[in-house]
């Protein structure tokens, strides 16, 4: 059985000088009890821990770590850039190189500008589409999360549903009231909430095929009528693709699902696993950006030439190899498909939805479509399940309010392996 002494001494020690001893709450292991690993280290499908485990990965840096952890292109790129000098705030050949990678690889947008995290791309998105349109009020659906800026923390998932202040103090009834809130896959009801508000909304914000409530797919249609909404009342449309981007296609959700955005938001996955995020849109809408425009948002990391060579070297790495694709989507398949006759056996209820390498399981019988569907889910069984996965070597979203995220240094070895740590950890729930 695995030890966590070493994590358990470096957690209380963090605690003392940060809060709840991490840098983001869900790697508190708040939602599922326990004490969270440190890490040493990650190579390809595997995490290393301070007390000498190894762990299959599944949440592959949320997201973006595609290709496995420390691929040596990628690292040999950013190791080669950092003799350069790691920071300037003066531009580099660097950043139109991957502007111009992304943009061919992403439909129907003209340009982009990189910023340092999705947080931040979400919220300046935000921004340029309200200087766009000339209107304050957003649209944002309940469990999706869009970053930690204030316009987003309202009923947001993830760690902020965890954590019980999806709504957080701190921000001002004044913020809240330009977010109107609605229901994920409820089309019918975003008609009524622009009928009622036909001049007002700037942009719906909305991740295309959710990854903050576990896995939650679009319902067929529900895109494509937020596309015609917008297009009707004048808004735009924001894709926010943070986990989505590069990941379901090379064209991200929107290729995927073939349904066309006004913007899109990237984080951490357009710079191979470095701190960066970007929003791209038409020429249109990205002339209001300063310095062309009067919108403004900058930033001395923005475009910072040790993530920019992550992120191009990584977006090459899946330009030239599309099959990385099809293998994500067998991986993965394979896992679902061989789950299915184990929960089955066990007679456990359960929901697992799936888009290519993006997965979740809730254990419910109701169908998990948007975020009071996904609240049902037994938290009880899912830290049993969790924490059973966690000590056969399997590192799993550490909350049931986020999604899998396989990456392709996954072997069949290594799904053969958790799909043996799943039948175990079954019997214990
Ligand atoms: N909110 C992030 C996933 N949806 C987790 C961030 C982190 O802890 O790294």
């Amino acid at each position: 059985m695995m030890q966590y002494q070493r994590s358990s001494t470096l957690f209380t020690e963090a605690k003392q000088v940060i809060p709840g001893g991490v840098n983001s709450p869900v790697r508190a292991f708040n939602a599922v009890g326990g004490t969270p690993i440190f890490l040493t280290h990650a190579k390809g499908a595997y995490l290393f821990d301070e007390d000498g485990n190894r762990y299959i990965d599944f949440i592959a840096s949320w997201g973006p770590m595609i290709l496995g952890h420390a691929h040596p292109k990628v690292v040999e790129a950013i190791q080669k850039r950092a003799e350069k000098g790691t920071s300037y705030g003066i531009p580099t050949a660097l950043e139109t190189q991957i502007a111009k990678q992304a943009l061919a690889m992403v439909p129907h947008m003209d340009q982009i500008r990189f910023v340092n995290s999705g947080t931040e791309a979400c919220m300046s998105a935000v921004r340029l589409a309200r200087g766009f349109t000339g209107r304050d009020k957003i649209i944002k659906f309940a469990g999706c999360y869009h970053g930690h800026a204030d316009a987003f923390l309202i009923q947001a998932g993830s760690g902020a549903v965890t954590f019980g202040s999806p709504n957080s103090p701190g921000v001002t009834a004044g913020t809240a009231q330009d977010t109107i809130l609605a229901t994920y896959n409820n089309l019918e009801q975003v008609a009524e909430i622009f009928a009622a508000n036909p001049e007002e909304i700037a942009a719906i914000i909305v991740e295309p095929v959710a990854g903050n409530m576990g896995c939650v797919l679009p319902k067929e249609g529900f895109l494509e009528g937020l596309r015609s909404l917008c297009d009707a009342y004048g808004s735009v449309l924001i894709f926010d693709e943070v986990m989505t981007g590069f990941r379901l296609a090379p064209g991200g959700a929107q290729e995927r699902l073939g349904v066309r955005a006004d913007m899109v938001t990237y984080g951490k996955v357009i710079g191979g696993g470095l701190p960066v995020g970007a929003f791209a849109a038409r020429k249109e809408i990205m002339s209001f950006l300063a310095p062309v425009g009067p919108v403004y948002q900058a930033g001395t990391l923005s475009g910072n030439p040790l993530a920019m060579t992550a992120g191009l070297t990584m977006l090459q790495l899946l330009q030239e190899h599309p099959e990385t694709y099809t293998s994500l989507d067998t991986k993965t398949a394979y896992l679902h498909n061989e789950m299915i006759p184990l929960l089955e056996q066990k007679g456990i209820p359960y929901q697992i939805n799936r888009l290519g390498s993006m997965l979740s399981l809730h254990f419910t019988d109701t169908p998990v479509v948007d975020f009071d569907s996904a609240a049902k889910g037994n938290n009880d069984s899912f830290k049993t399940y969790f924490h059973g996965m966690l000590k056969r070597g399997v590192y799993l979203p550490p909350s049931a309010f986020e999604s899998y995220f396989l990456n392709d240094a996954i072997s069949q070895k290594d799904l053969d392996k958790t799909l043996e740590a799943f039948s175990e950890t079954l019997q214990e729930i």
